[in-house]
């Protein structure tokens, strides 16, 4: 496999020179009918409506030669097959394969990588018994009634996803169930969590795949603390998830325990115990699979060569042309669909964490721009917010916008002649046309200057299936883009750095509380810092 440096790129150039007058969708007639029809690209339940990006066929020409001299599918093909990738040559790195793929490759005969499909299929079968044991009241609590609560005890890539779809598949969940989170060690975080649920009747997911997180394992403490004031248990109610072999591998602790691999990132982790714990118990061990079955769907239909054929791919290099060639520095996800309110967070994580990146595969300061700032908000709240800067503000913001035809509930109701879910559409398609075509006025006040790229992502509804795809999607985008920029989109140095120094700091607190106890006086918040400045 070649590496090769995005500014060395052949096609780099000839993008360049595309990128002095890009496709001007403010002229007359711009977005033709058959503009419409031609920039949409569909795979695995999804539509892409690309038309409002400012390219048109040399661009995109340009962009496949990108890839195909960058090899992208057959880097992300290989990381499907278990090859190395989370490394920097000649240098200590992580050097691991990067498989998370593997735990949805289920539905084939022939998975990619059939050891990290089987360790996935164990814990699977491991779950689905639980969850059965659960299902018939082989395991309820002490007072023989069933568990209707669980809380998910994790942060980062331990908490995000798992939350993001929990709390987008509400309207899927079994009768009675439900799923909260707990994640900062803010302990009005647990707080507010622990006084709204009956701990007799929750099951506690502590997900750490390190097993040492100091968030993670103060608030499995403050948990178990919790459960001992009421009188429960902690190894009646607590679960594990964790990695072979981590100080949280001790099953004697916990109701039940899982495993995560060091081969599955942490931000890439939603797919496998770390978020099918908490699914599986909030939708059934079916639902769960049906998140992977479409993710799978994804994984499989990301291989496709052709940009114009391939989701991720296209939306992968649309974002490099964007960001590289016409120099946006940020990238929007504006979900139309309340149920993915927490979505755009941990898009945050997985492309911020995995690109946010300046040094290539051979350890060399990169010459060029990595991931992007990544942000976002459900619309159409956003657009009584900052969506004035979107339509007039100097800084150009790309917007990727994500709908869906149905509603979930599928309860709605008609006003003025048009229902909810179609105001919800309506507006969706007229921020994308208004962002990209503008409106002339001879008040510059009421002038919008148009040429503002974005897509829209749609489907049909948000079902587990369709949300698993939708992951999905995002997940390889983000992997071509770190292939596209030859950086290692799979490990995360600034995190691991803040557990660092988190631990030093937390030493230093413990050495100076016993020395100020000794001389009964306490620190000033600037003396405080001035010694947490000593010590980095
Ligand atoms: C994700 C990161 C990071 C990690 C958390 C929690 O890719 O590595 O967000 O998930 O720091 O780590 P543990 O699961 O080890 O507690």
């Amino acid at each position: 496999m070649q590496f090769i440096d995005f500014d060395t790129l052949p096609s780099k150039n000839a993008l360049a020179n595309l990128a002095q007058t890009p496709f001007d969708l403010t002229s007359d007639d711009a977005l033709s009918e058959e503009r419409l029809e031609t920039y949409v690209c569909s795979s695995a339940g999804f539509d892409l409506l690309y038309a409002t990006q400012r390219i048109d066929d040399n661009v995109l020409d340009s962009l496949q030669q990108m890839v195909d001299e960058a090899g992208l599918i057959e880097k992300f093909a290989a990381m499907k097959r278990g090859a190395i990738l989370n490394f920097i040559e000649g240098f200590e790195s992580e050097q691991r394969q990067v498989l998370h793929t593997a735990c949805r490759d289920l539905f084939s005969e022939a998975p990619l990588c059939p050891e990290a499909t089987e360790a996935a299929r164990e814990e699977l079968d491991k779950l689905k018994l639980f969850l059965d044991k659960l299902a018939n009241r082989e395991l309820v609590n002490s007072q023989g009634q069933p568990f209707n609560t669980i809380i998910q005890v994790g942060i980062g890539g331990s908490d995000l996803g798992p939350r993001a779809l929990a709390l987008a598949l509400k309207p899927f969940a079994l009768d009675g169930r439900s799923a909260r989170f707990i994640a900062n060690v803010d302990p009005d975080d647990a707080a507010e969590v622990l006084r709204e649920v009956d701990l007799s009747r929750t099951l506690i997911n502590v997900v750490s795949k390190s097993g040492t997180t100091l968030e993670t394992l103060t608030n499995e403490i403050l948990v178990r603390r919790a459960l001992e004031d009421k009188g429960l248990n902690p190894s009646h109610h607590m679960i594990a998830v964790t990695g072979k072999g981590s100080p949280m591998d001790d099953p004697s602790r916990y109701l039940a325990s899982f495993y995560m691999y060091d081969y599955i990132g942490g931000r890439y982790s939603a797919t496998s115990m770390v978020g099918g714990v908490t699914l599986g118990f909030l939708l059934g061990f079916d639902g769960f699979m049906e998140i992977l079955k479409g993710a799978n769907e994804v994984d499989i239909a990301s291989e496709n060569p052709s940009i114009r054929r391939n989701i991720s791919l296209l939306m992968a290099m649309l974002g490099i042309w964007n960001h590289n060639l016409l120099g946006y520095a940020t990238c929007a996800v504006l979900p139309y669909s309340q149920a993915l309110s927490r979505f755009p967070a941990h898009l945050q994580q997985c492309d911020m964490e995995s690109n946010g990146k300046s040094v290539t595969r051979s350890g060399t300061a990169v010459r060029y721009k990595t991931g992007p700032v990544l942000w976002g908000e459900p619309g159409t709240n956003g657009q009584h917010a900052f969506y004035q800067l979107l339509h007039q503000g100097t800084e150009v913001v790309p917007a990727e916008f994500i709908g869906f035809r149905k509603n979930q509930y599928e309860q709605d109701v008609e006003v003025e002649g048009t229902t909810s879910q179609q105001k919800l559409l309506a507006n969706l398609l007229a921020q994308s046309i208004a962002l990209a075509t503008g409106r002339q006025s001879d008040n510059p006040v009421r002038s919008f200057a148009g040429n503002r790229p974005n897509s829209i992502l749609l489907a049909e509804q948000l079902t587990p299936r369709t949300l698993g795809a939708l992951l999905a999607i995002y997940e390889n985008r983000i992997a071509f883009q770190g292939f596209c920029w030859n950086i290692n989109s799979f490990d995360q140095e600034g995190v691991q750095l803040g557990k660092v120094l988190a631990g030093k700091i937390l030493a230093h607190m413990v050495a100076d509380s016993k020395k100020t106890a000794q001389k009964k006086e306490g620190s000033s918040t600037e003396e405080v810092l001035l010694k947490v400045a000593k010590i980095i």
